[in-house]
């Protein structure tokens, strides 16, 4: 009884975790997150490259301007990694993302994905000016 039980409440889990899925992925318009990083579709955005290796981004600061879109593009130069800003824009190699910044201020730009031993040194940082 307790086994089937547990069945039931792991049903229940992923129907709630598919249908939260469901209704996040939207891709128009702005999407506002929670630190004053807004995600955009503008077309008019700048290029901003950062390219990763073993185990270090290429830059160790990123600037870009206040509420001037860019679009984000990570380029694996050697390894698998991602890009996680502040926990709150994520992307990967081939699925760049397009934000502006309400406000400026400084990020951290860490590596998203495990990568090796030296995945907790890849930290850079984005200023917003
Ligand atoms: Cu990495």
């Amino acid at each position: 009884m307790a086994k089937r039980l547990s069945v039931i409440a792991a049903a229940a889990v992923l129907a709630l975790t598919l249908a939260a899925c469901g209704s996040s992925g939207s891709d128009s318009g702005s999407i506002n997150t929670a630190g004053g990083i807004t995600e955009t579709t503008d077309t008019a955005a700048s290029e901003l490259v950062i390219k990763a290796s073993n185990f270090q981004f290429d830059q160790e600061e990123y600037v870009v301007k206040q509420g001037e879109p860019v679009t984000i593009v990570l380029e694996n130069v050697q390894g698998v990694h991602g890009v996680n800003i502040a926990g709150q824009i994520k992307l990967v190699e081939g699925k760049p993302k397009t934000v502006s910044f309400d406000k400026p201020g400084e990020y951290q730009i860490a590596c998203s994905i495990p990568c090796g031993v030296g995945h907790v040194k890849m930290v850079s940082k984005l200023i917003v000016q």
